[in-house]
């Protein structure tokens, strides 16, 4: 029985990419029951390697397909460290050759994946080899970007695809290309930026779980899976989520072919267990990676992902100590100055606690501004507006024109706010504050016309055009940092406390 999954192009996020039911042609795949070893699916191609029919494969088990290797196949099954960590060599005495099996198990079947294979001296440690100039490589540079583009150029010289890039994710899940490696003469995509449903929820989620894949020719013909029957059982779906082998969504390969690319690989990098980007590799003509370079790959993919933990880590921790250093100034002169914040507002620390530019204040109803802020008159409409506002009593923009359109006037030095309320009245509050920046996001297409519907068929299709296509964003503020938030939150309660106490005093000199 053949399976065959129809796809509805209206809505990509819906389509099974975990269940094609068929499988890329530079292998062949069999599926057993884990105890009884008896072929349950197979995909069509059997007949080309093993010499076998397929009525005849399906339903029959391992042991007679195998005879003299069985043994060696039974103990790499049962083996879980040997089968997530390598291939076994297979030798097809009637049939094809040599082929390298990789297995993973999906509920109460192992799936026999056979990688078609040209090089008998394959070694998997050679993958491994080249590891201490990769470690040693990724120590260097100064920064993620830095990172990143020195990783493409390994990557690129390891594998020799015509392109590879590094491509980040941004919280919207749209991506960037931030590191690029192409061979002479092709056009560089370097900073370009990718709609998100490119990669669509579904995908993002199996790249999380399975971090390799590779689409060795676009123009393959797919390869349909057979499933046997036993009585009127109906048959189970495939679940592909760990082969490798797995076809690829049809949308997909229209994708690449829109974009002119006849293989694509990619793996991806996930840190703290959330898909941050891929190491995207694309070649003009077909190319298969063999398991040693799949191997090798994954190392890679490892390799970046962690290095990339320690660079956030260390700009984090570095600004964490500059936060802190400018908070344990500011609260040891408050306790010093008291309410005197004249003498408060001008110290520098009060802006490198959360990197801005400039603050402004109402305490007991009077202005203090420091460092670039917008008119006195604006400040205090500034300063209402966010009272009326911050229904918690804290506002924190990097674009202050989306709340308050009037801020417009001065994007140029307050755009990115951080506001908090003192007290109940009017009369008490801080803000921070730092200037909005116009910038340029280049899309590889019209982000809003992520597809396009065929002249003749009316079918909806992946976007054929890649032209850059040009966004500005206006009036945009760098971000503010978690530490920054805090300690301006930190600050601001010392603050409110001592207003507080000041009021208690004045109360008790009324009576
Ligand atoms: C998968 N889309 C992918 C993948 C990439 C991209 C890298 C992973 C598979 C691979 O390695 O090729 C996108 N490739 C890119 C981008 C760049 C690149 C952005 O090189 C930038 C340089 N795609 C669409 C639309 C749909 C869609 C409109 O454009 C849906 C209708 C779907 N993309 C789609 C699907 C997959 C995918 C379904 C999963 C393919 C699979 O694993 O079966």
């Amino acid at each position: 029985i053949q399976n065959k999954t129809s796809v509805s192009i209206d809505s990509c996020e819906k389509e099974p990419i975990h269940i094609p039911g068929s499988i890329q042609p530079h292998g062949y795949l069999l599926a057993v029951t884990t105890d009884t070893h008896i072929i349950t699916h197979c995909s069509a191609n059997v007949e080309k390697f093993l010499h076998q029919p397929l009525e005849q494969v399906l339903g029959s088990s391992l042991e007679t397909l195998f005879s003299s290797q069985y043994h060696s196949i039974t103990a790499f099954l049962e083996n879980e460290q040997a089968r997530t960590n390598g291939t076994l060599l297979v030798e097809h005495h009637n049939g094809f050759g040599y082929c390298h099996l990789s297995v993973v198990k999906s509920n109460n079947l192992y799936i026999l994946e056979f990688d078609q294979c040209a090089d008998l001296a394959e070694d998997l440690s050679a993958a491994r080899a080249g590891i201490n100039e990769l470690l040693m490589l990724v120590q260097k540079p100064q920064s993620i970007q830095a990172l990143c583009q020195a990783m493409a150029v390994y990557v690129q010289n390891k594998l020799e695809f015509d392109r590879v890039m590094i491509y980040r994710f941004h919280p919207d899940y749209s991506g960037e290309v931030i590191g690029e490696a192409v061979k002479e003469g092709m056009e560089p995509y370097l900073g370009l930026r990718y709609p998100a449903g490119d990669i669509p929820p579904q995908a993002r989620e199996l790249y999380l779980r399975n971090k390799i894949r590779i689409i060795s020719n676009v123009n393959y013909q797919p390869v349909p899976l057979f499933t046997y029957v036993d009585g009127d059982k109906s048959p189970e779906q495939l679940d592909l989520s760990d082969s490798f082998l797995r076809s690829v969504s049809p949308i997909h390969i229209q994708y690449l072919k829109n974009m002119g690319v006849t293989a694509s690989f990619s793996l991806s990098i996930i840190k703290d267990n959330k898909l941050w980007g891929l190491i995207a590799c694309h070649h003009n003509t077909p190319k298969h990676l063999s398991p040693s370079q799949r191997q090798a790959a994954l190392l890679y993919g490892l390799v970046l992902s962690s290095q990339l933990d320690v660079y956030e880590r260390a700009e984090s921790l570095q600004l964490v100590a500059k936060v802190d250093e400018a908070l344990d100034v500011l609260l040891k002169k408050l306790q010093r100055e008291g309410l005197d914040v004249n003498r408060i507002i001008i110290d520098p620390s009060l802006e490198h606690i959360s990197g801005a530019t400039g603050v402004i204040a109402l305490i007991k109803g009077r202005i203090y501004r420091s460092g670039d802020t917008p008119s006195e008159e604006d400040t205090l409409d500034l300063l209402n507006f966010l009272h009326d506002h911050a229904s918690s009593g804290t506002v924190v923009t990097q674009k202050l024109i989306d709340i308050y359109p009037e801020a417009e006037a001065y994007a140029d030095v307050a755009s990115g706010v951080i506001y908090h309320r003192l007290t109940n009245s009017t009369d008490d509050a801080i803000a921070w504050i730092k200037p909005g920046l116009d910038h340029v996001i280049t899309w590889a297409g019209n982000p809003e016309k992520p597809m396009e519907r065929d002249s003749e068929t009316h079918q909806l299709q992946p976007r054929t055009s890649f032209a850059a296509w040009k966004q500005t964003v206006k009036s945009e503020s760098t971000a503010w940092h978690n530490h920054q938030i805090n300690a301006t939150y930190l600050f601001a309660s010392a603050l409110q406390k001592y207003l507080h106490l000041a009021y208690l005093k004045k109360e008790e000199e009324k009576q």
